[in-house]
């Protein structure tokens, strides 16, 4: 503890560096005084500390007590009993030394998605990980990305990776100084981009749209929702039709190349494949001209705007944004190549605030420099099991073990997982068709999972072990895209019996007779100051001021020098294609790609190309579900915070429509509606807004899942959560990436009882020690 619980100790979450007090009943919460723009999410802090919702005592299934290890349906359902530290430990330690003597490390799943806390030591994902791996020998992993599981497959096949396109291109500095125009696709929202994974100290996204708008910048935002730019950017509005931004963006191309404006002598220097792609844009290929005449029906926009859009954008300074959004959806892959290829026409990649910036404005690591001196990661050793899946398949794998799969040219095999190992993530916020997620989980033998709240994964688990929540320990926080470390100090206790994730795996490899191996034989304190070492060597190397661990501990944080990438990879690949090529097959720009073709997918051909989503609205279910991210939380985190519960409404998520639509189903402002389709259904508490398309429903995610079942038998969520409603289906075969943004729906005013809501009340325990259990 702090020595004085009455003063400001730092701290930092993803959603920006603070300091807390807690006098050990109030916990007061104040953002980083430099930052110029603080994200309330702080706010959902000082009730989520001993919220009722936390987990306090290890618990564990009844159902999986009395008759061992196995499938069962009554996961989800099922009572708990709780249990001291030293049995459950026990009792799990021998049940890894099973699984993993019987089926091997193969049958363990680690995949262990999820955003978890800023702190770098306590990550749990790294720590699972790195558990598995040192005590286990490894464990089936998850290959990319919910963010970006189509774009992180896809981008090497056309620039190069993810991380120098999104990361390391275009500054908000470079935006203010240079640009003409910002097309943003999917808009650049800043309740997005107000979150950096590993925190965040200053908010500039706002300033910096502000500051460009007033210097003459044109953003323009094609969303189906006004709300994804903010005013700041002073910006016009394209309301194209969802999952149609591939058809608007070949008409603009279309229209240039029609008027012999595109850029030949970048596309002869910098480009491979534009043969291909013009023939199959032009029509040649197919017969089909992607004209902005033929866009326009597919995008639901006049054609006559399309052809303005295009020849404004000739001779300017334009950058093109495609959000993550884009390609969580079917077909995925598709925008994040031919936005490339967008900038590659009008001759920008490469250029001091032009070119394409995939992501920028989704996360505040993007558009920012880069640290010249490495920040502390926790090393996960080395996983001696080779089989993976793509991360969003993961009701596909354990539906069906043995059973191939495409992906990015290889054809694989799901394996057969007896036990999985979740910490840090919440599947049932972040996966799709969550009845389906449900049905997947009972397939197991054991489900373990560390929560510091009861989740609707935990609620699943048969082993369920209370971990702290980050203001009950000590960490560093800290992201390549931000040049403030912090020491993150203790706040508070650790409630109930909650144990740090380090602490536990320590326990558990101790069991497994791993412990030096996962330990190092370090406390949590040596950790940190182990993992700080490497930042003290590099301010060291650059001969800078290099402060001791204490000495950062003591002072709270730390400035680390930043780099001027001065445009990343291809700003110097556009000033010298020969010196530095890109790392792609011909080392330039793939605009269309021999490599993609020849795996043969009918759903990602060889060239970006416009293809009708598998599910498009019907009679039956009229509207698209926009399921993108809250407001007032990151994903499902707090979500019984203060901050995000004032945004609900008798309880339940707020979904918008617009008052056209509302007037004819006979909804009304704040009244409780059921939104549903064929795989589901979930109640929420509609607002209306003109500021959308009519064929739109906005339902955000990160309610957390509160299970019941409607008068039809379908799966129903009483509280909000849209992944009752989005189909689990992958990208491509190229990706296999989530494509949970977008569904089909219908809405109906709900005019039935109100079910209560029960997701923030712990489950039912039972004091009943199995002495039964089977063998
Ligand atoms: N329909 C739809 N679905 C989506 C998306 C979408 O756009 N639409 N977006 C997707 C995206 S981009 C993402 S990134 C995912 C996010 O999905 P997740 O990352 O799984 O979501 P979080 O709510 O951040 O889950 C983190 C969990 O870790 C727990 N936790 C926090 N700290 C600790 C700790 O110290 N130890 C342990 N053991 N646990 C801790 C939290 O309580 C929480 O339950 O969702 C995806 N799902
Ligand atoms: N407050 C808050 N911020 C977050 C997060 C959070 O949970 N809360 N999550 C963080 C994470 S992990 C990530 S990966 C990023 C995600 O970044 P994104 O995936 O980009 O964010 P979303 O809010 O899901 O989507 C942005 C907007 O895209 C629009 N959109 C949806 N479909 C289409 C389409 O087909 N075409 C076009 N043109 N627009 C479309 C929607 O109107 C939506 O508001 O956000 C990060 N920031
Ligand atoms: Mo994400």
């Amino acid at each position: 503890m702090p020595a004085d619980t009455s003063t400001f100790h730092p701290h930092s979450a993803h959603w920006g560096v603070f300091s807390a007090a807690w006098d050990g009943h109030t916990l007061a919460v104040k953002p980083h005084p430099g930052d110029p723009d603080p994200n309330p999410l702080i706010d959902n802090f000082p009730d989520a500390l001993r919220h009722r919702a936390r987990v306090t005592t290890p618990m564990v299934r009844r159902g999986w007590l009395e008759r061992g290890p196995g499938p069962d349906p009554m996961r989800g359902q099922d009572a708990y009993v709780a249990m001291p530290w030293n049995e459950v430990l026990d009792l799990l330690a021998a049940e890894l030394r099973r699984v993993k003597e019987r089926h091997g490390a193969g049958a363990v799943f680690g995949g262990s998605y999820g955003w978890s806390s800023a702190g770098r030591f306590h990550h749990a994902q790294s720590q699972v990980h790195r558990f598995l791996n040192t005590t286990l020998g490894g464990y089936v992993r998850s290959v990319n990305s919910y963010s970006a599981g189509a774009s992180g497959p896809m981008l090497p096949h056309i620039l190069g990776s993810m991380e120098e396109v999104a990361r390391r291109n275009v500054t908000w500095e470079q935006i203010v100084a240079h640009t003409d125009v910002v097309l943003a696709f999917g808009g650049m929202a800043l309740k997005n981009s107000r979150v950096a994974s590993g925190g965040i100290s200053r908010h500039v996204e706002r300033s910096s749209m502000r500051e460009a708008a007033t210097r003459g910048c044109r953003f323009v935002c094609i969303s189906p929702l006004r709300s994804d730019l903010p005013d700041e950017a002073q910006f016009e509005w394209l309301a194209a039709r969802p999952n149609t931004d591939t058809a608007l963006m070949l008409a603009l191309v279309h229209q240039i190349v029609s008027d012999g404006a595109h850029d030949r002598e970048f596309i002869a220097r910098c480009c491979d494949g534009w043969a291909t792609f013009e023939d199959y844009l032009m029509g040649r290929s197919d017969g089909v001209a992607k004209s902005c005449a033929w866009a326009a029906p597919i995008c639901d926009l006049p054609a006559q705007q399309l052809v303005d859009l295009a020849r404004s954008l000739v001779g300017k300074r334009t950058l093109v944004v495609v959000s993550h959004s884009l390609q969580r959806a079917d077909h995925g892959e598709q925008p994040v190549w031919m936005g490339a290829v967008l900038a590659a026409a009008l001759g920008q990649l490469g250029l001091p605030g032009g070119g394409y910036n995939y992501a920028l404005g989704t996360l505040a690591h993007y558009g920012k420099r880069n640290n010249a001196v490495p920040a502390a990661a926790l090393p996960q050793g080395s996983n001696g099991v080779k089989e993976f899946i793509p991360v969003a398949r993961i009701s596909d794998m354990l539906l069906r073990p043995g059973q191939p799969f495409d992906y990015n040219g290889q054809r694989r095999t799901y394996p057969h997982i007896r036990l999985a190992y979740w910490a840090g993530g919440n599947p049932f916020h972040h996966h799709q068709d969550l009845a389906r997620l449900a049905e997947a989980f009972r397939t197991l033998d054991t489900f373990v999972v560390h929560e510091i709240a009861w989740t609707a994964t935990a609620r699943h688990a048969d082993i369920v072990l209370p971990s702290t929540m980050t203001l009950e320990r000590e960490d560093i926080g800290a992201t390549p895209t931000d040049p403030m470390v912090v020491a993150m100090h203790r706040i508070a206790e650790p409630y109930g019996l909650a144990r740090d994730d380090y602490d536990i795996f320590c326990e558990l490899a101790r069991r497994l007779g791993a412990l030096e191996a996962f330990s190092e034989d370090r406390t949590t304190r040596e950790w940190l100051a182990h993992l700080y070492e490497r930042t003290r060597a590099g301010l060291e190397d650059l001969g800078l001021e290099a402060p001791d661990f204490e000495t950062f501990w003591q002072r709270g944080e730390l400035m680390l020098p930043q780099r001027d990438d001065d445009g990343g990879m291809l700003r110097a690949f556009r000033n010298d294609p020969a010196g530095a090529p890109l790392p792609t097959p011909s080392g330039k720009v793939q605009v269309s790609s021999p490599a993609v073709a020849a795996f043969g997918y009918a759903d990602c051909p060889g060239h970006p190309a416009w293809l009708a989503p598998k599910f498009a609205p019907t009679a039956e279910h009229p509207l698209w579900l926009v399921a993108n991210q809250p407001h007032t939380k990151l994903h499902s985190q707090l979500d019984f915070g203060a901050h995000s519960q004032a945004s609900k409404r008798r309880g339940r998520e707020v979904c918008t429509l617009h008052p056209a639509t509302a007037a004819a189903r006979g909804i009304e402002e704040g009244d409780i509606v059921r939104l549903f389709n064929e795989i589901g259904a979930c109640l929420a508490s509609a607002h209306l807004s003109a500021d959308m398309r009519e064929d739109v429903v906005q339902l955000p995610t990160g309610a957390w899942y509160d299970p019941a079942t409607d008068d039809q038998g379908r799966p129903m969520c009483v509280h909000g959560n849209p992944n009752v409603l989005t189909r689990d289906i992958g990208t491509s075969s190229l990706a296999q990436g989530c494509a949970g943004q977008l569904s089909t729906v219908q809405i109906e005013r709900y005019d039935g009882a109100l079910p209560p809501i029960r997701a923030f009340e712990p489950p039912a325990t039972v004091t009943c020690a199995a002495s039964s259990r089977g063998s």
